[in-house]
């Protein structure tokens, strides 16, 4: 298969890219760098040094003997992505060209107008670039499961029955996203939704919750071909945060009382979700929805993990609840469905003591890069 992957520096870009080359597929990537860029401007860089991504291309190229055509260049700049489709000819394209942060897109008026210009128009480029030059092609796009928010009802798979006064029609699922970056995710679903049931285009939407994890098999190759790693407020998620500071010997920083719930999945498994999405496709005028997540915790288990892990290596951690900078239910009911990808094949990878030793003694090889400044909370909701 012809895969085009937008946004391949990314965290989970990068890896991808080497996980469909490695599985025999021919793979261009196209990045412009505003994630390096925006942690640079917000000084959140990550934790490892990651080579750019033609160098990492180039890595990539000498251990495996695969390659990786690279493109740099901005998604939302429609001829860039339009010349990019009509000489490649994609057949799946993986949508991951977003500014992917609640906190950034929570900083002030011109962080929240990118987010939404950026994210909102590269999803809509896309879209017209399948119409114009490849109406087969599908899109599968990262979306997240922070669209849904945190009802007090169970969470389906994107859709729900409404039966009112005695009728009865299947709606998207109610949306209420806690940050300016996951509404964007929720306009996104519209978009395409528009799209789908007007033009018949093919759509995978994978409601991803927050990733940790910070090797792949093809990553493991070489310590330059590892995904950025974040651990700073801005860009970094909880459970990498937490490996971080519990190396750095900073107290995890439980926002509030920790009851908040997510779905959570290991790095190995989103690559196994969007390839799974990819080759079994969704049909023509289909709007796939699928929940992303391999199982669930409160931000308070989460910590008694890595406590747990730390103590395998010999680190004493300090848990500390601190002042959620975020408006979040601090404690809630939740029940998202996920059965669809299983349904297709995901193996998951749980959150076993075991997992977070290895990502604690690949950490503590890097104790001298953390710089704990990074760590506290510099961005509030208010
Ligand atoms: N949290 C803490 N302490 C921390 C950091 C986070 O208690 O030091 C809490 C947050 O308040 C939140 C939960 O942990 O309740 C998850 O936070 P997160 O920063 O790991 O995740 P979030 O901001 O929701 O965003 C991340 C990714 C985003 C993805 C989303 C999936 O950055 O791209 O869409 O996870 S989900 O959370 O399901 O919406």
């Amino acid at each position: 298969m012809r895969v085009l992957i937008l946004g391949g520096d990314g965290y989970l870009g990068w890896p991808t890219a080497m996980y469909f080359a490695a599985r025999g597929h021919e793979v261009r990537t196209i990045d412009n760098y505003l994630r390096r860029t925006l942690a640079q401007q917000t000084q959140s860089e990550a934790l490892m040094p990651n080579p750019n991504l033609p160098d990492r291309a180039a890595i990539f190229r000498s251990v495996s003997d695969l390659d990786i055509t690279v493109d740099i260049g901005d998604v939302a700049d429609y001829r860039t992505l339009s010349r990019i489709f009509q000489e490649f000819q994609p057949e799946a394209v993986i949508h991951y060209a977003e500014q992917p942060s609640g906190p950034y897109s929570m900083i002030g008026y011109d962080e929240a107008r990118l987010t939404l210009n950026n994210n909102l128009n590269t999803t809509f480029n896309v879209i017209w670039a399948v119409l114009e030059h490849a109406p087969d092609c599908q899109i599968v796009k990262i979306g997240t499961m922070g669209e849904y928010g945190t009802p007090n009802i169970d969470i389906e798979e994107g859709w729900l029955e409404v039966e009112h006064k005695g009728r009865k029609q299947k709606f998207l699922y109610p949306r209420q996203a806690g940050s300016l970056y996951h509404t964007t995710k929720v306009l996104d679903t519209d978009l395409l939704w528009f799209y789908v049931r007007t033009f018949g285009i093919r759509v995978t939407d994978l409601m991803q919750g927050p990733v940790y994890g910070l090797s792949t098999e093809e990553a493991d190759l070489d310590e330059r071909l590892l995904p950025n790693f974040h651990y700073d407020d801005i860009f970094g998620t909880v459970v990498n945060r937490f490996l971080v500071q519990a190396v750095a010997g900073v107290p995890l920083t439980v926002y509030g009382k920790g009851g908040q719930v997510r779905g959570y999945l290991n790095l190995i498994d989103t690559m196994q979700c969007v390839y799974l999405a990819a080759t079994k496709p969704a049909g023509r005028g289909e709007l796939r929805i699928l929940n992303q997540f391999t199982e669930t915790f409160t931000v308070n288990e989460l910590a008694e993990k890595v406590r747990e892990a730390g103590k395998e290596v010999g680190l004493d951690v300090q848990v500390k609840s601190i002042d959620n900078p975020r408006k979040e239910p601090e404690e809630h009911y939740y029940n998202p469905a996920h059965s669809g990808l299983l349904e297709l094949g995901l193996q998951p990878h749980y959150m076993t003591t075991e997992v977070l030793v290895g990502m604690l003694e690949k950490v503590m090889r890097y104790k001298d890069q953390i710089d704990t400044r990074k760590i506290m909370p510099r961005v509030r909701w208010k």
